[in-house]
Order: structure tokens, then C-alpha cells, then sequence
């Protein structure tokens, strides 16, 4: 039993709060470590929480799921606690979160992106990339989601300009925080089985899956359409928010050097990418009223399609 999470709440948290919760959930649940995959520019650490509940085989397979790639997608983090203090409440009692945590170990990035993050509180609440200076950039910050490199890198969706938001960086995997995801998973992936990975953005209530930089369809287009169909079927029955789902290429943009392509392409094929709530309404400035019941229709599709690979 312990002591109260009082984290997850109607409004926003800024980052050492949240550094503080991930501290104060591994030092009270037995079966949650956090541990620093990395450090970023400004020398943050990039914390990722283990769930390996007590139950079941060990060790088990395991799902990656990150959030805050994008700093001024607060509602992403925002979930990601929602996330952890579900499972971590629930387990035990609940039986689908516990059959959930008894067939796979979690692994949960809750802030990929901490510089930027700090700077949307501080300085620009709309920042997008890193805060990385490359001495030969006339501007700060790679977007993150572009400088994954599945052999792609570079190409349709990104800008070479080193002041565009979707800045690739000056080669595949030129991030800290690109890299630390990218060892960390291929070590998963080798030693605790990764299953299925996923990377959470907002806004526009999609389910997405590779590929981003072609409109062919990938070999696991079936199974990828039928897990997420089952996600965002489920999703809405919490409180009926609808979301499209496809390739990436297809529902949302053509976009090269992401996540989830790099992901797929060493051998992941469950991978998918989240744009949560809204529509645009308010975009990346969702009321907080909103955060919970987001969480909570995220949680619910996710724990479905997990559930369903
Ligand atoms: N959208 C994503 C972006 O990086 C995306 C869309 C996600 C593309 C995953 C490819 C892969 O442009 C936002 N809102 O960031
Ligand atoms: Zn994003």
C-alpha cells in the first residue's frame, strides 16, 4: 500500500513535479524502478519507469511508450502519469489491468523531450523540437521526431533549415535523446522481448502506424489495421471521441526520420503512434478539464489493443 499519488489532477505539471512523482512511485511501489536512459543538451535526465509487477513469467515480454517527444504537447505527459498511476493503482484488483501487468513488463518515458518541455513552461509555450545548439545551426532545436534514422532520414515531410520546426537535425540520430531511445529499445528488444512500442503526440484523434515516408502499405498492414481498429474502437466507448486510424502517410502527413518508422523497420512491427485530443479547437492548448477524461479513453484503447496483439 502507499501513500497517495496526488499528481494526477485537472491541471498541468511542470517537469520537476513530474520528475518527483516518477522518484516518489519507484520509492513506494516495489515493483517500479526508475532509472536515466540518458542526458539531453541542457544535461536532463531521460527517466523511464519500469512496471514489472510480481505476476506472471519473468522476464516478460515488454511495450515501450513514450511521451512528451514534442514539448508543447502538454496533454502527452499529462497521460503518461495517468498511465503509470493506473497501472501501478490497479494492479491486483482490477483484472484487466492485472492480466495486462502479469503478460507484459512497461516501460514508460513519461518526458522525451525535457529541455524543450522546461522551455514551453518558461519561455515559449507553442516550442515543438529539442534545445540543442549545433555550432554550425543558425537556430535552436531538432524535431525529434525527424532524426530517427530508418534509412530515411531526411527525406519527404522534413526541412534541412535549421529554424523550421520540423528540422531533421545534421544527421540521423545527431539527438541525445533520439539515441538514448533508440539504444535503450534496441536493448530491450533483444534482451526483455519488445512486443509493441508506442509514441504518443497531439492533437487530431489518430491511431497511426508505419509507414510515414511512403504510401505503400508495410507487410503487417492487416494486423496493424486490426489492432487499431480494436484500439480506437474501444477508446470511445469511454466518452465517445472518435478517431481516425491508418498509416501515418495515409491519415496524417507523409513524414520522414520518425519514431515509429525506425521502430518498425529493426523489427518491431507493432508500432504505433497516438495524436490525442482534440480536433484543433484547442489544439495543443487543451483545457485541463480535459486531461482526465483524455487519459482515461487513452488507457482504455491501449490496454485493449495491447491486450489483442
Ligand atoms: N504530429 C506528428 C509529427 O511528428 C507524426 C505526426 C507522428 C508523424 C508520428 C509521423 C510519426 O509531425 C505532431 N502533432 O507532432
Ligand atoms: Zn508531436
Amino acid at each position: 500500500q502507499r501513500t497517495e499519488q496526488k499528481i494526477v489532477t485537472n491541471i498541468y505539471h511542470q517537469l520537476e513535479e513530474i520528475e518527483a512523482y516518477l522518484q516518489e512511485l519507484a520509492a513506494s511501489v516495489s515493483w517500479v524502478s526508475v532509472a536515466s536512459i540518458g542526458q539531453t543538451s541542457e544535461g536532463r535526465d531521460l527517466w523511464v519507469a519500469t512496471l514489472s509487477a510480481p505476476g506472471g513469467t519473468s522476464p516478460k515480454p515488454s511495450v515501450w511508450i513514450d511521451c512528451g517527444i514534442h514539448a508543447r504537447e502538454w496533454i502527452t505527459p499529462a497521460t503518461c502519469i495517468y498511465g503509470l498511476d493506473l497501472l501501478t493503482e490497479n494492479y491486483g484488483t482490477d483484472p484487466d489491468v492485472t492480466a495486462l501487468l502479469d503478460k507484459y513488463d512497461f516501460y514508460v518515458l513519461t518526458v522525451h523531450n525535457p529541455d524543450g518541455y522546461y522551455y514551453t513552461w518558461h519561455n515559449d509555450r507553442l516550442w515543438r523540437k529539442n534545445r540543442v545548439h549545433h555550432p554550425e545551426d543558425a537556430c535552436y532545436g531538432v524535431d525529434l521526431n525527424r532524426n530517427f534514422d530508418d534509412g530515411h532520414w531526411g527525406g519527404v515531410g522534413t526541412s534541412d533549415i535549421t529554424c523550421a520546426s520540423t528540422y531533421c537535425g545534421p544527421t540521423g540520430f545527431s539527438e541525445l535523446e533520439s539515441q538514448a531511445v533508440r539504444d535503450y529499445t534496441n536493448q530491450l528488444q533483444s534482451t526483455n522481448n519488445l512486443t509493441a512500442y508506442f509514441t504518443i503526440h497531439s492533437y487530431g484523434q489518430m491511431w497511426m502506424y508505419a509507414y510515414g515516408w511512403t504510401s505503400e502499405d508495410t507487410p503487417h498492414e492487416q494486423e496493424l489495421f486490426r489492432v487499431s481498429e480494436i484500439g480506437v474502437t474501444a477508446l470511445r466507448s469511454v466518452h465517445d471521441t472518435v478517431y481516425t486510424f491508418g498509416s501515418i502517410y495515409d491519415t496524417i502527413y507523409p513524414a520522414s526520420g520518425v519514431s515509429i518508422d525506425w521502430s518498425y523497420s529493426r523489427g518491431v512491427a507493432h508500432t504505433y503512434t497516438l495524436e490525442l485530443r482534440d480536433e484543433g479547437e484547442s489544439g495543443f492548448l487543451l483545457p485541463p478539464d480535459q486531461i482526465i477524461p483524455t487519459a482515461e479513453e487513452t488507457w482504455t484503447g491501449l490496454i485493449a489493443a495491447i491486450m489483442a496483439i
